[in-house]
C-alpha cells in the first residue's frame, strides 16, 4: 500500500533496501490487522495470554532481561555543532553517527517482516498535532503504538495532505521518519539516535518503550522540543488534569515531575471522601507529555500529544490509583509484570493475590528479587480511565490555569510555592532536582538536577531551552501561574510527612486559589508558600508538627540550594540567559538579606 506522497514512499525504499526485510506491511491500523497481529504473537510467544475470565484482551510480554528501561548513556542528539545538542546531551556529528547506526541496520530485519506505522501525536483534527512515520520490525511495537498514538489510515492521510501542500508552497513534507530495530536486543549493538534538524530518529537494539515506541520520548519530547522552540511552542514532559470545583469551574493544571515520580497518579487522582461529597472531580487528558502553545486569547492552550497510557505498574493499587487500576482490567498489554497463580497480572503494591511466576517467567522465589520489574508497565488507552476527559479529543487543547514542577526532595523542599512571576518560575523549573528511579538504566536514588523533568528529553542545549520558556514572556501574553510542590518530604524518622495520593487535591486546591486570587500565603525569599491556615488540612492525620516542617523555609539550607542552582546553570556557559542569572542572584541576594539579622543575633 505505497503512499501518495512521493517522499514517504522513497524513504521506506531505501529502508528497506537497507535492511532487507522480507515483507513490507503498511499499517492502516484496523481492528483486523490488530487480531492478526495479536494472533502471530500469541502464536510464537511474544505476547502470553493472560487470565481472560478476569482481564478480557490482556496479554502479557516478556522482554530480555537486560532491556527493560530508557538506556539515557546510549540516547543521542546528532546536531551539526556539538554547543547545539548542549552538555545535557549526549552527542555524536550527525554523518558518523548515521554511519554507524546504519551499519547496524544493514540487512537487520532478514526473515522478519518491516512494518510502516503512520501515526499523529495528538488528536487528528488538531492544528497542534504533528505526524510521523515508525519503521520498525517489532510486531509488538506495533501494538503498542496502536495504542499510544492516533495510528493508521487517517495519520496517513494528513501525513499525505500536509505533505503536498508543503510541496505546492516549495517546501519539504515535514513528517518526523523514525527508523526502530530491535535488532540482536544486545545492549552492546544500542543505540537511540535523533537527528532533531533532520527530524529523524533511529533506534536500535531495543524492544523497551522509551527506547521503541517512537512516538513517545524521541518524537513527542526529543525532536517536538525542538520543533517547538523553532516554531513558539512547548513540548514538556508534563502530565494535564482538570480540576472541577464544587462550582462546576474546571481548572487545567500541567505538571512536570521526572520518570516514575507519580504523574499517573496525580493525573487520575480521586478526590479525598469529603472533598468527593462536596463536588469536585478530576479529569485525566494526559499522564506524561503535553504539548502548549499560546492562543489568540494569550492563555497557554494544550494537548496530550499521546493516546494510551505507557505506566509504571508496581505500586498501582486500589489504594494509590483506583482509576488506574480500573483502566487495567481489560484490553491491556502489560510488560514484565509478574502472573498469579490463576494467570491474572500481578505487580509489588497489589493488595491482592500473590505471585507464582515472576516477571521473567520464573517460579516466583523472593531470593531473586521483586516479582514484577520495578519499571514493568501496562500499555492501556486513554480512554479507558474512569477520569477520562473528552476534552482530550478538543482540537484546540485546553487552557492551562497553573503549571507545576516537582520531584522527589527528601528534604529542604516546602510541600508547595508559588514563584513570583514568570521569569521566576522558569528559574524554579530549570533548578529542579529529584532522586532518580528504575525508569532508567543506572543508580536509584542519587539527587540530581532535572530541569522541568526534561533532562532525558530535551532535545536541543538547556540554555536554550530556559531561553525559549522565557520568551513566552510578553506583551498581550496571559501566562500560567508557576509551583513547585514536593510530595516526598521525609522528616528525622526517614517517613514521609505528606500522605500524598487524594489528598494532593489539598495543595491542587491552594494553587488553583492563588491562580483565582482567593488563597492566601506569605512571601518569602524562595515564593509563596501557604501559611498552615491557608491549606485545607482538616480531618487529615498528620504526625504532630509535620505541616510546620512541610511549610518551612530554612533560609541557611536554601543559600546553598541557589549557590547550586547558580554553578548549575554555569554549567551551561553563555548560552545560560542572563535574566535566569539574574534571577538567580536576586533570590540568592534576598536569602542573604533574611539571614543577615539572624547571623548578627548569633554574633552578639
Ligand atoms: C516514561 C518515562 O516512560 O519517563 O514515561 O520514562
Ligand atoms: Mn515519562
Amino acid at each position: 500500500m505505497p503512499s501518495r506522497l512521493e517522499a514517504l514512499n522513497r524513504w521506506v525504499d531505501d529502508v528497506a533496501r537497507l535492511t532487507q526485510p522480507d515483507r513490507v506491511h503498511w499499517c492502516d491500523g484496523s481492528d483486523a490487522e490488530a487480531n492478526a497481529l495479536r494472533a502471530q504473537m500469541l502464536a510464537n510467544g511474544t505476547l502470553i495470554e493472560l487470565n481472560q475470565d478476569t482481564h478480557p484482551g490482556c496479554t502479557l510480554h516478556r522482554s530480555h532481561p537486560s532491556d527493560v528501561a530508557r538506556v539515557e548513556h546510549l540516547t543521542l542528539v546528532c546536531t551539526k555543532h556539538e554547543e547545539d545538542a548542549g552538555p545535557n546531551n549526549h552527542w555524536m556529528d550527525p554523518a558518523a553517527a548515521h554511519e554507524k547506526i546504519d551499519a547496524l541496520f544493514a540487512g537487520c530485519m532478514k526473515g522478519r517482516t518491516m512494518y510502516v506505522i503512520p501515526y499523529c501525536m495528538g488528536p487528528i483534527d488538531s492544528p497542534i498535532s504533528r505526524c510521523g512515520v515508525e519503521i520498525t520490525d517489532s510486531p509488538y511495537v506495533v501494538a503498542n503504538m496502536r495504542v499510544m498514538t492516533r495510528m493508521g489510515a487517517p495519520a496517513l492521510a494528513r501525513i499525505e495532505c500536509e505533505g503536498s501542500e508543503a510541496l505546492a508552497r516549495g517546501a519539504q513534507p515535514a513528517f518526523v521518519k523514525g527508523l526502530h530495530s530491535i535488532g540482536e536486543l544486545d545492549p552492546e549493538r544500542r543505540f537511540i539516535m535523533h537527528f532533531p534538524e533532520e527530524l529523524t530518529i533511529k533506534s536500535y537494539g531495543s524492544g523497551y518503550g522509551g527506547n521503541a515506541l517512537l512516538g513517545k520520548k524521541c518524537h513527542a519530547l526529543r525532536i517536538g522540543s525542538f520543533q517547538a522552540k523553532s516554531e513558539g511552542w512547548l513540548a514538556e514532559h508534563m502530565l494535564i488534569v482538570g480540576i472541577e470545583n464544587p462550582q462546576g469551574e474546571t481548572h487545567y493544571v500541567a505538571a512536570a515531575f521526572p520518570s516514575a515520580c507519580g504523574k499517573t497518579n496525580l493525573a487520575m487522582l480521586i478526590p479525598p471522601e469529603g472533598y468527593r461529597e462536596k463536588g469536585w472531580k478530576v479529569w485525566t487528558i494526559g499522564d506524561d507529555i503535553c504539548w502548549m502553545r499560546p492562543g489568540a486569547d494569550g492563555r497557554l492552550y494544550a494537548i496530550n500529544p499521546e493516546a494510551g497510557f505507557f505506566g509504571v505498574a508496581p505500586g498501582t493499587d486500589k489504594s494509590t490509583n483506583p482509576n488506574a487500576l480500573a483502566s487495567i482490567q481489560h484490553d491491556t498489554i502489560f510488560t514484565n509484570v509478574a502472573v498469579t497463580a490463576d494467570n491474572q497480572p500481578w505487580w509489588e503494591g497489589l493488595h491482592e493475590g500473590a505471585p507464582a511466576t515472576d516477571w521473567q517467567g520464573r517460579p516466583y522465589d523472593a531470593k531473586n528479587g521483586p516479582a514484577a520489574h520495578p519499571n514493568s508497565r501496562f500499555t492501556v488507552s486513554a480512554k479507558q480511565a474512569p477520569s477520562w476527559s473528552p476534552k482530550a479529543e478538543d482540537a484546540q487543547g485546553v487552557p492551562i490555569s497553573a503549571i507545576v514542577f516537582g520531584g522527589r526532595r527528601p528534604s529542604l523542599v516546602p510541600l508547595v510555592f508559588e514563584a513570583r512571576d514568570w521569569a521566576h518560575g522558569v528559574l524554579v523549573g530549570a533548578a529542579m532536582g529529584s532522586e532518580t528511579t528504575a525508569a532508567a538504566t543506572g543508580a536509584v536514588g542519587v539527587l540530581r538536577r532535572d530541569s522541568m523533568a526534561m533532562k532525558p528529553f530535551c532535545g536541543y542545549n538547556y540554555g536554550d531551552y530556559f531561553a525559549h520558556w522565557l520568551s513566552f514572556d510578553k506583551a498581550g501574553a496571559k501566562l500560567p501561574k508557576i509551583f513547585h510542590v514536593n510530595w516526598f518530604r521525609k522528616g528525622a524518622d526517614g517517613k514521609f510527612l505528606w500522605p500524598g495520593f487524594g489528598d494532593n487535591l489539598r495543595v491542587l486546591e491552594w494553587i488553583i486559589d492563588r491562580c483565582d486570587g482567593k488563597a492566601g500565603a506569605q512571601e518569602t525569599p524562595i515564593g509563596f508558600v501557604p501559611r498552615e491556615s491557608d491549606l485545607h488540612v482538616e480531618g487529615l492525620a498528620l504526625r504532630d508538627g509535620a505541616l510546620d516542617e512541610l511549610l518551612d523555609v530554612d533560609l541557611d539550607g536554601w543559600a546553598a540550594e541557589v549557590e547550586d542552582i547558580g554553578r548549575y546553570l554555569d554549567s551551561f556557559g553563555t548560552r545560560t540567559p542572563e535574566r535566569l542569572r539574574a534571577e538567580q542572584r536576586r533570590i540568592a541576594e534576598s536569602l542573604a538579606r533574611e539571614n543577615e539579622p539572624q547571623r548578627r543575633a548569633v554574633a552578639s
